[in-house]
């Protein structure tokens, strides 16, 4: 299914450019990645910091808006399973980060557009790849790894690229097929068991994490025994 691989050098972000694409007409499952992202993008405005050695990517996914967290789930099992690959343990801090050891090796930001006949998905996945930890500014060095500081030596980003998108391609559920990767996600994410705080858009909300359904929702159970559950939010802090 992967298809076309549009390959940048500097962009400001590979999701912006693969906007383009979309707009000027497209095969599904085209993939652009660049070299560098001058301004690659989190969620909610923040920010990516994308040196050079990095892998930036987007997958352009014909997909209804109502999928859009299927994708998101998948792709950060996929990020997961391609790390495992490498006898790297990771897990997934909900909803997108990827992490080893508790630091951020890797993130996941999924935008819908509605280009000229149909929906789309862009999924775009930055991994701190090949470049050494000091690389980062020092704020975000102490919460992040790269896999060149875990494995102690140089990656080959060609490599990782095409385990990632075999791993994304064959994981992606058709609809009505989500069961398995919904399972897979919960298994690896270390968010659930724990004692929680998230900040969402209705304020602060703290719970024991249970699980994250399909529609991507995490359920949280609270003090009183109520289960909530969460669309969106970042977790400030996990007991
Ligand atoms: C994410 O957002 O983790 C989604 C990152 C998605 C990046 C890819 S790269 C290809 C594609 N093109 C783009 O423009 N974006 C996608 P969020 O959960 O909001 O986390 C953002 C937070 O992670 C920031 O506020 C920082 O605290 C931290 N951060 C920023 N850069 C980092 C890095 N390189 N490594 C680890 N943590 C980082």
């Amino acid at each position: 299914m992967i298809g076309n691989i549009v390959r940048r050098g500097v962009v400001d972000s590979t999701n912006e450019v693969a906007k383009g694409l979309v707009a000027e007409a497209v095969a599904p499952w085209t993939v652009v990645v660049a070299e560098k992202q001058v301004e690659g993008r989190g969620r909610s405005g923040r920010a990516w910091v994308s040196p050079r050695g990095g892998l930036y990517l987007s997958v352009i996914v014909q997909e209804d808006l109502q999928r859009l967290p299927m994708a998101s789930l998948t792709a950060g099992v996929a990020v997961v399973d391609t790390l495992s690959d490498q006898a790297l343990e990771a897990t997934i801090k909900w909803p997108n980060d990827v992490l080893i050891g508790g630091a951020k090796v890797a993130g996941v930001l999924v935008e819908g557009i509605v280009g000229p006949q149909t929906y789309w998905a862009i999924v775009g996945i930055g991994v701190n790849s090949d470049f050494p930890l000091e690389a980062l500014p020092r704020q975000i060095r102490d919460n992040a790894t790269t896999l060149r500081h875990e494995l102690g030596g140089r990656v080959d980003n060609e490599l990782l690229l095409h385990s990632l998108l075999d791993s994304f391609q064959s994981s992606y559920p058709a609809p009505g097929e989500e069961r398995s990767v919904v399972a897979r996600y919960n298994e690896v994410c270390s968010t659930l068991g724990k004692e929680v705080r998230v900040e969402t858009n209705r304020g602060i909300i703290n719970g024991k994490a249970v699980e994250v359904g399909a529609s991507g929702f995490i359920v949280l159970e609270t003090k009183n025994g109520q289960k909530v559950e969460l669309a969106e939010g970042s977790i400030l802090s996990e007991g």
